[in-house]
């Protein structure tokens, strides 16, 4: 049979490049076959996420930048300046994470999903049409985010005007001047062509993009055992090879850029012109507290005792 499978991405993408993974070591080791089904096939991330649900779909890939809405502790990964810049030990904090591996998984249950993992995709940049180098440059900014309210509180800590919406939305409201702002990864500012329509990219070093992989979960309890290994073990493969896969990507993403347009500014904030923007940090990890969900104080612990062991 035919397993169908949704991410927010396109195939040559990160999360593409997972979903291509997994599903040649899905086919290698049993008879499913996997179709897959990029961003824009079946409608925006809020659309893939109920077809999921609903068993429409076998799996689906959703950063917390959108299941936040649905798992209000997913929204933690929104607290800024909480996961380290340094790859190993981010590399470590999610292969090791006791929060990732047992205090998430019963949550996304509760929404009849069956979470398989998490990984990262890249430190995170602000692409704006005006120079960042501090929170009030960011006053007069319409900023788009993922429809999470954490990431609303953050970037009004930050000094924007936060702007929820989906992604499909985001060039063409850069376009036409609704936004003037918005954050992602480098590799999918440049292969989305974010940089056309803004002229300043900034590292504030604020947070890199965590995704997650669920599988619907009344669809994986009703497999057999071999089956779920199987599923695993493609999951495993497919982690290994998308940390490898992002070695160097962002460096390399940013040369493109500049190739493709050498007007643009990219700058890294020192750690001076950082010192504002940590600072909002702990009111904003406050107001996760507050509407992180009934277990938000037990996944926030959690995750900082995960995230002192990987930085050991
Ligand atoms: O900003 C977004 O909405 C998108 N960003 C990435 C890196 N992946 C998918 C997501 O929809």
């Amino acid at each position: 049979d035919t397993w169908r499978y949704a991410f927010e991405e396109a195939l040559d993408e990160v999360q593409g490049k997972f979903a291509q993974k997994f599903k040649e070591e899905v086919e290698a080791n049993s008879d499913h076959q996997v179709q897959l089904f990029p961003f824009g096939t079946l409608g925006e991330s809020a659309d893939t996420m109920e077809q999921a649900q609903s068993g429409i779909l076998q799996f689906v890939d959703q950063s917390p930048g959108f299941t936040g809405a649905l798992i209000p502790e997913a929204q933690v990964f929104f607290v800024p300046y909480l996961l380290p810049q340094d790859q190993d030990q981010l590399d470590s904090f999610f292969r090791n994470s006791k929060a990732i591996k047992e205090l998430f998984p019963p949550l996304y249950a509760e929404q009849g999903l069956e979470l398989l993992t998490m990984f990262p995709e890249g430190e995170v940049m602000m692409t704006t049409t005006t120079e960042v180098k501090s929170p009030e440059d960011l006053n007069e900014v319409k900023f788009r985010v993922m429809t999470n309210p954490l990431l609303v509180e953050g970037y009004k800590a930050f000094g924007a005007t936060p702007t929820p919406l989906p992604w499909g939305e985001v060039y063409g409201a850069l376009q036409t001047g609704i936004i003037q702002g918005q954050e992602n990864p480098a590799f999918f500012i440049e292969s989305t062509k974010m940089y056309e329509v803004t002229d300043y990219i900034t590292r504030a070093g604020h947070n890199n993009f965590t995704t997650a992989v669920m599988a619907n979960k009344e669809f994986f309890d009703g497999l057999p055992d071999e089956d779920k290994d199987v599923i695993h073990n493609a999951i495993g493969t497919a982690f290994d090879y998308i940390l490898e896969y992002q070695t160097g990507l962002t460096e390399k993403s940013l040369e493109k850029i500049k190739e493709a347009k050498p007007s643009i500014t990219i700058n890294t904030l020192t750690e001076e012109e950082r010192a504002p923007f940590k600072a909002t940090a702990e009111a904003v990890e406050q107001e996760f507290l507050e509407i992180g969900g009934p277990k938000a104080k037990d996944i926030l612990d959690q995750m900082k005792a995960d995230l002192d062991a990987a930085t050991k």
